[in-house]
């Protein structure tokens, strides 16, 4: 069963930062783009690298993802040798444990690695939306003969703090990486994806899963260890679209990002392409006087109002003399008559009253409408 490469894919964290999007779901569950949910970018692109095995590592709200991911049909992952495997948390005779931090994760998982015996590892997170070919990174890994591979990006020098931050030479050996540093010393950042040999990372990982210091994370730990011991550790430079969606802001922005003109290959490029399921719905109903632009609007709804630069993701209802603007409908709501809801994330199953005012246009952040702060809950899963 020997696999030149076996992908892992990261999917465990909370995800507090995204609020009530996250309250009963895992961040990479979390329904994105009209039709997809986050981790469907990721797994499209291990199906677009022609990637096979793969472990999806769950603990923290796994029914829905488990539910998604199923036995990975949908990108073309339901092979019988590999395939997709989901991993949560297992209990051991003192009980069950969480995962501690990513490389904890790992560690807990390679008897699962073992058996494919591969020579490369490639390590994933479940929250970004990206389209990557990870063969020509892992093209470049070989080239450079590395340890460890880092993809990286350029990012705004007053985001850098929230990222790894390294230095390379000048053929992209990196000799400095600090995770999130106070005061970044620049704007290369790891996009916490990496390729390992694997026969190497199994040894740093049963190390420290010994150091009582450590908190068993690759940012914070494993890369610095294998820096401090002169692994040549290489920057792969990636230059296409790339965001984590870690908050509430940039979830929506990363949404926004589909309406632009110019990045319209993140759902339309046939090349490669974006898989999630597929449901059976009707064809979706715009009513006499409502008017849509620059939106995405789903099977099954109903559109009577005006929607300007939105999002409206399934069964959505829109109802008349309604303004939606800039806002993003999760499945099954419903928009009541005369409402405006601007600058907002509403969330699934919900309805909202005749003539309700949300407006986040003046906001830090949008305003997030869920179970907990709305009006009228229909049922279902929110
Ligand atoms: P963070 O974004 O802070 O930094 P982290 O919280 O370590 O990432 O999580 C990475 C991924 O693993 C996420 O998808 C998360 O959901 C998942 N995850 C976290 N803990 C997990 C666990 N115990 N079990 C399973 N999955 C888990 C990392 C790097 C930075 C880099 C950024 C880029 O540490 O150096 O810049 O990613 O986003
Ligand atoms: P955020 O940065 O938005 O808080 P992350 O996805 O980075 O979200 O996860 C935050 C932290 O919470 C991670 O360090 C992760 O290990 C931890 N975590 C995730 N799930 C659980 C859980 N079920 N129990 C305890 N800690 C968890």
């Amino acid at each position: 069963m020997a696999n030149e490469v076996v992908g892992m894919l990261l999917a465990g964290g909370k995800g507090t930062r995204l609020g009530q999007l996250t309250k009963n779901i895992a961040k990479p569950a979390v329904p994105f783009g009209g039709k997809y949910r986050i981790i469907d970018f990721t797994l499209s692109n291990l199906s677009n690298s022609n990637i096979t095995t793969v472990g999806v590592l769950v603990q923290y709200a796994p029914l829905m993802l488990n539910r998604h991911i199923g036995l990975g049909k949908p990108w073309s992952l339901d092979k019988e040798n590999g395939g997709v495997s989901v991993l949560a948390p297992f209990a051991n005779q003192e009980g069950a444990s969480w995962f501690e931090g990513t490389a904890d994760a790992i560690t807990k998982n390679i008897h699962f690695i073992d058996q494919y015996d591969p020579e490369y590892l490639l390590i994933l997170s479940g929250d970004h939306i990206y389209q990557m070919d990870y063969q020509k990174m892992l093209d470049f890994h070989k080239e450079k003969q590395a340890d460890a591979t880092i993809s990286v990006i350029e990012v705004p020098i007053e985001e850098a703090s929230r990222f790894g931050i390294l230095n390379t030479e000048e053929d992209l050996k990196i000799y400095e990486f600090d995770e999130k540093p106070k005061v970044p010393k620049n704007n290369l950042a790891s996009m916490g994806i990496y390729i390992f040999n694997w026969r190497i990372l199994r040894e740093y990982l049963i190390a420290d899963e010994k150091d009582e210091n450590s908190e068993h994370d690759f940012g914070h730990d494993i890369i610095p260890k294998m820096l401090h011991d002169y692994k040549r550790l290489y920057a792969y430079r990636f230059d296409g679209y790339w965001k984590d969606v870690g908050t509430i802001q940039s979830y929506w922005e990363a949404n926004m990002d589909l309406l632009e003109e110019d990045l319209k290959e993140l759902l339309n490029s046939k090349t490669w392409p974006t898989y999630s399921h597929e449901e059976n719905l009707p064809p979706q109903y715009i009513g006499k006087n409502a008017d849509i632009d620059n939106s995405l609007v789903c099977p099954g709804s109903f559109i009577f109002g005006h929607v300007n630069h939105s999002i409206l993701f399934s069964e959505v209802t829109i109802g008349e003399g309604s303004q939606v603007i800039d806002a993003i409908i999760h499945p099954k709501t419903e928009i009541g008559k005369n409402c405006i809801i601007k600058k907002a994330i509403i969330m699934d199953n919900l309805k909202i009253d005749d003539g309700v005012v949300i407006d986040g246009s003046e906001a830090d952040e949008p305003i997030v409408v869920g179970k907990n702060n709305i009006y009228e809950f229909t049922g279902g899963e929110a």
